[in-house]
């Protein structure tokens, strides 16, 4: 299996995750701007959509969209996944959700056209998290263990704080207890976003 990441980007919550399932993958670093990954490949040879995660299971088959990537990743390991009748509905609900709502959101932030889009899309965002602020049942969104949708939320979460959205405090909470989890630290190690000696606060900053 092998991931196809940039750093920082949305793909870091399928870094985590996979982490986070002890599973064994390989990862390649793709250049959003050129679409060549780290090793010269054509990105867009891999998958045309051009936009990571991009996931290649052992069979060969390619997997795109994070909601799909994130979904079989907690089917493969349910323990990263939503237990109960409605769980994996449920998972589904709070993935959709982060990815076209947050994420969504800070596509104006990233490529930013004025003050006032940027104004306005940190207010957006910010109020998306204080929705899901109320929504969490324990230290993360799900229970007392992160799911998928956690190691997505936490990826919106450094964004937040680079872009300096106001995060609601259970948020900034969670973002500090992910991120003093070892698979979290070895992504954002292995993903060049802090070094060796950088504190898990530091990371998440
Ligand atoms: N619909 C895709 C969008 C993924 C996405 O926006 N990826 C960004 C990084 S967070 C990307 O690769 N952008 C480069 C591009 O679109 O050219 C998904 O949900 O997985």
């Amino acid at each position: 299996m092998k991931l196809y990441y940039s750093p920082l980007a949305c793909s870091l919550a399928d870094h985590i995750a996979l982490l986070e399932a002890n599973a064994q993958f390989e990862r390649e670093s793709v250049d959003l701007k050129t679409k060549r990954t780290a090793s010269g490949a054509d990105f867009r040879e891999i998958t045309p959509k051009g936009y990571v995660p991009a996931l290649v299971l052992d069979d060969g088959e390619i997997l795109t969209e994070n909601i799909a990537i994130l979904d079989w990743i907690a089917a493969q390991y349910p323990t990263l996944g939503v237990a109960g009748k409605l769980g994996r509905t449920r998972l589904l609900e709070a993935l959709v959700f982060i990815s076209t709502e947050v994420h969504r959101g800070f596509k104006p932030m990233w490529h930013p056209q004025g003050r006032d889009q940027l104004l306005q899309a940190r207010a957006t965002v910010s109020g998306l998290l204080d929705m899901l602020a109320d929504n969490l049942s324990g230290d993360y969104l799900f229970g007392p263990a992160p799911s998928v949708a956690d190691f997505y939320l936490f990826v919106m979460l450094l964004w937040a704080e680079r872009f300096e959205v106001p995060t609601p405090e259970p948020l900034v909470a969670l973002r500090r207890r992910m991120a003093s989890r070892p698979a979290v630290q070895a992504a954002l190690r292995q993903e060049g976003l802090v070094s060796a000696d950088d504190q898990p606060d530091e990371a998440a900053a």
